[in-house]
Parts: structure tokens; sequence; C-alpha cells
């Protein structure tokens, strides 16, 4: 018999020092860094992007290390608490390098250690809150809090021991103010245009409906400044956890990937000291709208239109669909004729230039892309990504047929994970079962059905315009079989500007 392999050692701070040269790690002694920053939704997107540019800036300041939050669940705490908060960065390219991030010091699940979040909330060396819960964590109807949605029910029924973000956030807030600390900047880092905007009126609002005063002091006091975060972070899977701890000699429960490419704009509006980001790569800008709306219309909402009509035509992945000339063809019309004529674009910025960098990324082979990934949360991504171009241009009188076709293969899509009884990752997973599993094939019925869908269309669901553009593009896909997409796709690539 053979002896088993002996067990791998596990990433943490004994294991750090005996790293091979070729792994880089921080630059720094973590044992002299303060916790200043609480982050809360502490998944792949944060450990990807904002912690790396902390761990850029902690060998110069010591006082920003991070204690990431999860809301709900225990797994990222889990998983890093053993490796001292330790993790790699894996940035894809031919032969992925490899870093091993320190800047996050610990590591806490709210739903299992509430007391210890809002002392950390509550501690004065924390001055910074950052949030990455994506779209659907603000529990927003519209552009407003949603009162009625379970988590802010919950929270206002017991402020104190609260569950949402916003609850959290604002609990923080309430303990600083009756202890006499300085508040937090909480600074949003999620794909919403106005985050910061957002989340302030959101905070407020909720304030509002239990405590005017603590509220009154969140509006005066308070910052939240807006961001735009960019870097393509495909989530984690055994083949990369398999490369890491190959090349590390240790394993990694949860290692991190994402392309090279990276970008952090943030608004200058900081209420209580902020870290020199600027030195670590970030963008510190007075007007952040015009990069914010770039970003989300001319990247996300082609990311989003490549997961749908590309799931429907049977592909994995976005390289993939970016190797399909009709899509990938699509893609480029509907960046630069029916999106790029809505943009308010920032000084210096070139919108033609951006989108051949975006397709570029796009095309990226070392990045495994899952439209899969892509495709959670439509309800949610749609309003923000595509729903406020359509609405530009419907107000422009420019056409709106490509961005309609976009919308029909979100409603085929969702009607075809029905019919086959698979989940959708939505909160509005409910209402879309019901919807797309009853859909007909009858254009008007269908479409009729997810109009009435108010909190994703009620922007544009009265115009009539939209309403018809919708109902040929959802007709064009027909039974959204691979070859009806690819004619669906011929059509609208083949059509001549109006
Ligand atoms: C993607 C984004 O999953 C998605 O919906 O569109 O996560 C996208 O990769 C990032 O915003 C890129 O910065």
């Amino acid at each position: 018999m053979t002896n088993p392999a002996p067990a791998m050692p596990r990433l943490n701070e004994a294991t750090l020092p005996r790293l091979p040269e070729t792994v880089a790690r921080p630059a720094y002694d973590r044992t002299k860094t303060r916790i200043g920053i609480v982050h809360i939704g502490a998944g792949a997107f944060h450990r990807a992007h904002q912690a790396v540019y902390v761990d850029d800036l902690l060998a110069d300041d010591p006082d920003w290390a991070i204690c990431g939050v999860s809301l709900r669940s225990a797994d990222v705490r889990d998983a890093l608490r053993p490796q001292d908060g330790l993790y790699t960065l894996a940035l894809l390219g031919g032969h992925p390098s490899l870093r091993v991030i320190g800047a996050i010091r610990e590591l806490l699940c709210a739903r299992e250690e509430p007391q210890a979040v809002l002392a950390r909330l509550a501690d004065p060396a924390v001055r910074l809150v950052t949030l990455t819960i994506t779209e659907k964590g603000y529990c927003l109807s519209g552009d407003a809090l949603d009162l009625a949605h379970p988590g802010i029910v919950h929270d206002l029924a017991s402020p104190q021991r609260p569950a949402s973000a916003i609850g959290y956030v604002v609990a923080g807030l309430a303990l600083r103010r009756a202890a006499g600390i300085a508040p937090y900047t909480v600074l949003s880092c999620d794909n919403l245009a106005d985050n910061g905007g957002r989340l302030r009126r959101a905070a407020l609002q909720y304030a509002q409906a239990f405590d005017p005063d603590l509220a009154r002091w969140i509006e005066t006091e308070v910052s939240f400044p807006r961001s735009m975060v960019d870097s393509i972070t495909p989530a984690t899977d055994d083949a990369l956890r398999e490369r890491v701890a190959a090349r590390l000699g240790c394993t990694d429960a949860w290692p991190v990937q994402r392309e090279p490419y990276t970008q952090w704009v943030i608004e200058d509006h900081f209420c209580n000291a902020r870290p020199a980001f600027e030195r670590a790569g970030a963008t510190i800008s007075d007007d952040i709208a015009g990069y914010d709306r770039a970003k989300l219309r001319l990247l996300n909402g082609p990311h989003s239109a490549l997961a749908y009509l590309g799931s429907l035509m049977g592909i994995e992945t976005v390289a993939d669909a970016m190797r399909q000339p009709a899509l990938a063809g699509f893609i480029e019309r509907l960046m630069r004729e029916d999106i790029i004529p809505t943009l308010d674009a920032p000084r210096g910025f070139d919108p033609h230039a951006y989108v051949g960098a975006i397709l570029a990324r796009f095309r990226n082979p070392d990045i495994r892309h899952l439209l899969s990934q892509i495709a959670w949360d439509g309800s949610q991504k749609l309003p923000v990504r595509i729903l406020g171009t359509i609405a530009d241009a419907l107000a422009a009188g420019r056409p709106v047929d490509r961005l309609c076709l976009l919308v029909a293969a979100w409603m085929r899509f969702v009607s075809r994970q029905a019919r086959a009884g698979v989940a959708l990752v939505d909160p509005l997973d409910a209402a879309l079962r019901e919807i797309g599993g009853t859909a007909t094939g009858d254009t008007q019925g269908d479409v009729a059905a997810f109009l009435a869908l108010d909190a994703v269309f009620a922007p544009v669901s009265g115009d009539a315009r939209f309403a018809e553009a919708l109902r040929k593009a959802y007709a064009t896909l027909g039974d959204a079989t691979p070859t009806a997409v690819a004619h669906a796709l011929d059509a609208a690539g083949a059509g001549t500007e109006a």
C-alpha cells in the first residue's frame, strides 16, 4: 500500500514566509496595521478589487486595514479565518500572476456575530464603511427604499438588531452619534448609477421612519460618495483552487481571480479622513457621473446582452460569445450606435476608444467568464444597465430596436429557465417563474405580462414606442432556439439607422 500524499498546509501567517518567490505577498507588517475600514459584502469582487487597492496602501498608511463582513452566509469567514484573512489573487493572463493579499484583518458573519459587527462600526478607528452588496442589497423600489421589503420591515421593527446592509450602516451611525463619535463615510462600490446618492437617500428614508433626529444628523454629518468600480471577476472555481495550490504549495480555500485591468473612480466627498486611494491607482474626482454612466451602459449593458442572447444560443462564456461574428457585431453596433449617443462623456473621455478597450477585454481568451454568472439578478440589473439608455433614446427620438432585442432576450431566457424548472438567481424569482412558466409564445400576452412588473419596467412601460419595439423584438426571437436567435441578430445587425 502506498502512503497517502501528506496533506498540503493551509495558507496562513505561518506558511506565508515559505511561499515561492514568484508569489507576491504583503509588503508590510500586518501586525502593525489597524482596522479602519468595515466592508459589508466580503465577496469575490471586493477581495479582487477594493481590498487590493488597500493592500497597496498599507505599507505607507497602516490605519486602513479591513474588517470584512458578510451579512448572512458564514462561508467567507469560515474559509478565511483559518487563513488569518489571507487569500490569493490570480491576475488572469497566459501564465496568471499570483499575489497574496493581506488587507483583510478580520472576518465576521453578521447573522452569527451581530454584536461584533456593531462594535466594529462603533469603533472610532473605523472611519470608512464600504459596500459591495449587489443591486438587490439596497432594497430599493425604483429610486426609493422599498419600505415593504422584508429585510427593511424586519429592521424597522428592531433597528438595534438589524439584518440588512442599510440597517447595519444606520445602526452603526446611531451608536456613534449616541457616544459622541464622529461618523464614518459610507462608500458604495456597486454597479448602480449614482450609487452613493441612492444609498444616502435610502439610509435617510430608513432612519426617518424610526428616528427623525438621527436622520437629520446623518443628513448633515455623513458623506456618501459615489464611486465607479470596474474589473471583470469570474467566480472562483475548482480549477483556480487547484492552480493556486500547485503554485503556492499550500491550499487556499477561497482564492479570487480577475482580469489585470482595474479601475476605481471615487467622488472626493469624505466626512472623516480617507485613505490616499489615488496612490494605489484610483481616480479621485469631483464629478464621477460621466464615468459611472459610461461604464454601466457600455460595459454592463452589453455584458447582459451577451449573457441572455449568448445563453439562448447555447454559448457558455463571454469570450466564446465574442467569437460568434453575428453576436460580436451586434454588440459593437449596440455600443457604438445606440448607447454612445446617450452618454454625457466626461471631458477628455473618448467613448469609441473606451468601446474598443471593452471589446478587447470581452475577447480575452484567458478569462473564462460564465454567461450564467452575468445572467443572475436580471430584474435588478436591466433597469440600471439598459432601461435608462432606452428612456434616453426614446426621449431623443432615436430607434430602440437593438436595445429592445436585449430586453426580449431576457424575457425569453426567463421563460426558458422557468419551463425547464431551473431556478433563477433573482430576487423576483417567484414572479418571474410564474410569468415565464405561463408564457405561451403569444407576443402580445407574454410581453404585457412582463411589462406589468412595475419594479422593473415602471419608468418605460407606458411608452407606446417602447412597447411596440419590444413586441417586435420578442416576435423576432421566435422560439429562441440558437438558429432563431442568429436570425434575429442578423436582422438587427443589418438594419440601417432610421
Ligand atoms: C457583470 C459585472 O456579472 C455581471 O453582471 O456585468 O460583474 C462586470 O463583470 C463588472 O461590473 C466589471 O467591472
